[in-house]
């Protein structure tokens, strides 16, 4: 078979740049910033299940609560005993504004990447190659200031993990923890891998670890001495190369904006029910306005746009339209805008309580690559 032959996929010809962002003990610094007399105490976030006063796990805890032991998975009741002569707070997960910290730092992140991947709440692939000319040593400088930025408007630290991919960029950025910066270059990463526990690899879970362990393998630099056939026998031929080439460094993955959402929207209450389309277009505009200045920093053009109304009695109506042309023109929009609302006017009898824009079929600002599908979630 060929992949036998030439198992190990050779990296791109030209070496890439890749960085991981993720930011420090996040659900529990965002209760720090929100709060700053937390600072120096051990914070911990909890998933509080309902059933009793203090049953459920703990999302997550600050680096002085994990000095006690206190981590993300272990129950309440556990945290709260190893926290019993400490003054420790505890807090209920409140998701809506760690969503809110998490979309405004990515905002700051994309602005830093040629192409940008979010792969969590709190973490970003940034492929940085272009940008710092292939340089290891500027990418180092533009994670600095990536970080500087970061704690200077949002008030929180990061780690960042800097390498040839983003398997090696994930794991160096795990190295080092919390506010780290660890940067790993292509002849480097052979020595950085090898001493590594093989579990650091993803897909080796307790089980798979067990099993390597029984057959002498430890860590990482450990399976790099095996050879690909023989992981093949071992674990198949899927995970065997994958294995193979983990222990090796190797990862074509690209850096891929899929995380992408699918529709930008904007939503807005009237001054008073209204059926006039200019009181409608003097709201809809500027929404079209907010939504012209989400396409331009993400570099996006719209091809369908549609409108929702919500009228008194709180029903949701909406209208959209293919566009001939993608666009991010906001004077496009708002004559589409105004047309979808006319039409809607003209069919509907209703008055408009609240009024909404959203576009959706992106392809990108400099070229017709399409990005997501409409998605069409309203009720007519
Ligand atoms: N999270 C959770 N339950 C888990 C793991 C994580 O609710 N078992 C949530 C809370 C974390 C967030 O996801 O703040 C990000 O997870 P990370 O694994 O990145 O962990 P932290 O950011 O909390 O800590 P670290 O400083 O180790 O990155
Ligand atoms: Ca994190
Ligand atoms: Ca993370």
């Amino acid at each position: 078979m060929s992949l036998w032959k030439n198992p190990v996929e050779k990296q791109a010809s030209q070496p890439r740049v890749i960085m991981l962002v993720d930011l420090d003990y996040f659900f529990a610094q965002c209760e720090e910033v929100r709060n700053p007399s937390l600072r120096n105490k051990p914070v911990v976030v909890c998933v509080y299940s309902g059933r009793s006063g203090e049953s459920g796990v703990v999302s997550t805890a600050n680096y002085e609560a994990r000095k006690y032991g206190v981590k993300s998975g272990i129950p309440i009741t556990v945290a709260k005993k190893r926290l019993a002569n400490v003054d420790a707070v505890f807090l209920p997960v409140d998701h809506d504004y760690y969503d809110r910290v998490s979309e405004e730092v990515m905002n700051i992140l994309r602005n830093h990447a040629d192409v940008f991947e979010q792969a969590g709440v709190d973490e970003a692939y940034l492929d940085v190659s272009e940008r710092v000319g292939r340089s290891f040593d500027k990418a180092r400088e533009l994670a600095e200031k990536i970080k500087e930025e970061v704690r200077r408007s949002k008030g929180l630290t990061c780690s960042i993990g800097i390498g040839p991919n983003k398997l090696v960029a994930k794991i160096a950025a795990d190295s080092q923890k919390p506010d780290g910066l660890t940067v790993v270059k292509p002849e480097e990463v052979q020595g950085f891998l090898s001493p590594l526990p093989v579990n650091r690899l993803i897909g080796v879970g307790a089980k798979t670890q067990s099993r390597m362990e029984s057959l002498g393998i430890k860590t990482i630099g450990d399976l790099a001495g095996f050879s690909v056939q023989r992981l093949v026998e071992l674990f198949g031929e899927k995970l065997g190369i994958y294995f193979y080439n983990a222990s090796h460094g190797v990862d074509n993955r690209p850096v891929e904006e899929k995380g992408e959402t699918a529709s930008i929207s904007r939503i807005s209450t009237l001054r008073e029910d209204t059926r006039d389309t200019e009181a409608i277009m003097r709201k809809a505009g500027e929404l079209c306005d907010e939504i012209q200045a989400e396409l331009a920093r993400r570099r996006l053009k719209a091809k369908q746009i549609g409108i929702i109304v919500i009228s008194k009695d709180t029903s949701v109506h909406s209208r959209s339209k293919t566009l001939a042309q993608p666009t991010s023109n906001p004077e496009a929009l708002k004559k589409d805008v105004r047309e979808l609302f006319e039409r809607f006017l003209r069919e509907s009898g209703l008055e408009a309580r609240r009024v909404g824009v959203k576009v959706s079929g992106f392809v990108r600002g400099d070229s017709q690559r399409r990005l997501g599908s409409f998605i069409q979630g309203e009720a007519e």
